[in-house]
């Protein structure tokens, strides 16, 4: 099963049957901005519903670094009946780090916008598709997107999405200002790394994907048996009570080497994450992949006890200190299923 299908498979597969075992509340992924966001907003007595939706739904620095051009769909809907509102004016602005990189208005006339996203070494945007003269909007849909080419979709990370919306139904009708929904979501493209790592001297290959940050200080240690590596973070109370956040990192540790096991354990600057933090995909005959998955409320949660541990520290750590190790007590979810016995769990269940 190559990256992709597993990467589905976690998604479609293991965590909608975890969230039907574990009785702990978790946000479905699928609110949180990794491949895609269905977002919600009323106007004047209409509940719509924007789709922001990346594909392929796995997009990491090595795909683009292969030639991987990600389109992004956006489609409104009326809630109330699930179909696509037309002659929808999108006002869209990408922004990443705070930073914004694209700020323009598009069309779609039957409703659907596409948008190809060209990473290029240009040091600014530029976008190709066919400008209505009225709207000073780039028309599109998704059989004939827009693209926009420059410094877009170029590394790793968050990108945060606020899409305006300026007119619905028809083409020379504006929404009131105040009545223009406004829709926030995150698109998040991975870092990925990949690591020889030496164990009793022999060689083994550690592929990691960071969906939040680059990982850096990538190191094995051989005393304690684990993998060890940091990422940037702000450990900020306020900072996060304002932000979406969805941490994600995946592992792949050959099934050959000593630090695969049964199970699987973390810490994050030193603090011990739950079991069920840590998913294992089995379905990679050769390969485990270990996904440390943080809510924005775990990630508060460690937040507060970092925080409470550098009360006195002026030099409050700005990093997220990660070790994965195995565990033989550890039950993980996801560590007991393969591509064989998936779907007899799912029929007894
Ligand atoms: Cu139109």
């Amino acid at each position: 099963m190559n990256s992709t299908r597993g990467y589905l498979y976690i998604l479609f597969t293991i965590f909608p049957l975890l969230l039907l075992m574990t009785p702990i509340t978790l946000i479905p992924i699928f609110g949180d901005g990794l491949f895609q966001e269905q977002l919600t907003a009323s106007t004047a007595g209409r509940d719509l519903s924007l789709l922001i939706k990346m594909s392929p739904p796995v997009v990491t620095t090595e795909t683009l670094k292969s030639g991987e051009k990600p389109l992004i769909q956006f489609r409104l809907t009326d809630a109330t009946n699930n179909e696509t509102v037309k002659h929808v004016t999108y006002l869209i602005e990408i922004e990443k780090g705070g930073k914004r990189l694209l700020l323009d208005t598009f069309h779609s006339h039957i409703g659907n916008l596409g948008i190809h996203m060209n990473p290029s070494s240009s040091d600014h945007i530029t976008i190709n598709g066919q400008q209505d003269p009225i709207l000073l909007a780039y028309t599109g849909d998704m059989e004939h997107p827009v693209s926009a080419t420059g410094p877009i979709f170029a590394e790793g990370g968050l990108y945060h999405f606020i899409v305006t919306i300026e007119t619905i139904d028809f083409d020379r009708t504006f929404l009131p200002t105040d009545q223009q929904p406004v829709y926030e979501g995150w698109l998040s493209v991975g870092y990925t790394i990949d690591k020889d790592i030496q164990i009793n001297g022999t060689s083994y290959p550690i592929k990691a994907i960071s969906y939040y940050d680059e990982l850096k200080n990538f190191t094995y240690d051989s005393s304690n048996n684990e993998l060890k590596f940091s990422m940037p973070f702000e450990w900020d109370m306020d900072r996060l009570k304002n932000v979406n956040l969805f941490v994600h990192e995946e592992i792949s540790i050959p099934n050959s080497s000593p630090l695969a096991s049964k199970g699987y354990e973390s810490t994050i600057n030193n603090i011990e994450l739950a079991p069920n933090l840590i998913m294992v995909d089995r379905t990679n005959s050769s390969k485990d992949i270990i996904h440390i998955m943080l809510t924005k409320p775990t990630v508060e949660d460690l937040a507060q006890k970092v925080l409470e541990e550098n009360v006195d520290n002026q030099n409050m750590t700005k990093e997220m200190i990660f070790t994965l190790s195995p565990s033989q007590s550890a039950i993980n979810p996801g560590a007991n299923m393969n591509s064989n016995s998936t779907n007899m769990t799912m029929n007894n269940m």
